[in-house]
């Protein structure tokens, strides 16, 4: 019963998220190619406090990809995608509320640095 509950919450949770999003989108888009902010040429970006972004994993080669804080970079706050699907429809929404810059990075786990090494950005937070 509790736990029914605690789903329901969830979901009205989920459900109060605009469904049409002003997000910035930032592209996992290989372990050649590393990040990219939709639209631009670049990983990094400048976003007002309390805004978002939605990572998505357009990879074509169908890897896994995840967007993380990179660690010991003390951003104001650490966040972590769950792993994404290379599938443009799965977009992870990240809201960021504390000014700072973040350094992210992708790494589906602490062992795996090679996707570390190319896919990387900043998101500076004003
Ligand atoms: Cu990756």
């Amino acid at each position: 019963m509790r736990r029914l509950l605690l789903l329901l919450m969830l979901g009205a949770l989920v459900s109060c998220q605009p469904s049409s999003s002003s997000c910035v989108v930032i592209e996992a888009l290989g372990i050649d190619r590393g990040f990219r902010v939709q639209g631009t040429n670049s990983a990094d970006v400048t976003i007002r406090q309390g805004g978002c972004i939605e990572f998505v994993n357009v990879d074509p080669t169908g890897t896994l990809h995840l967007a993380q804080t990179k660690p010991n970079s003390g951003p104001p706050k650490d966040f972590s995608t769950p792993n994404l699907l290379p599938d443009p429809t799965q977009k992870e929404r990240v809201v960021l509320n504390l000014a700072g810059e973040y350094e992210y990075i992708c790494s589906l786990n602490t062992g795996n640095v090679v996707h570390a090494r190319t896919m990387y950005g900043k998101i500076t937070v004003r």
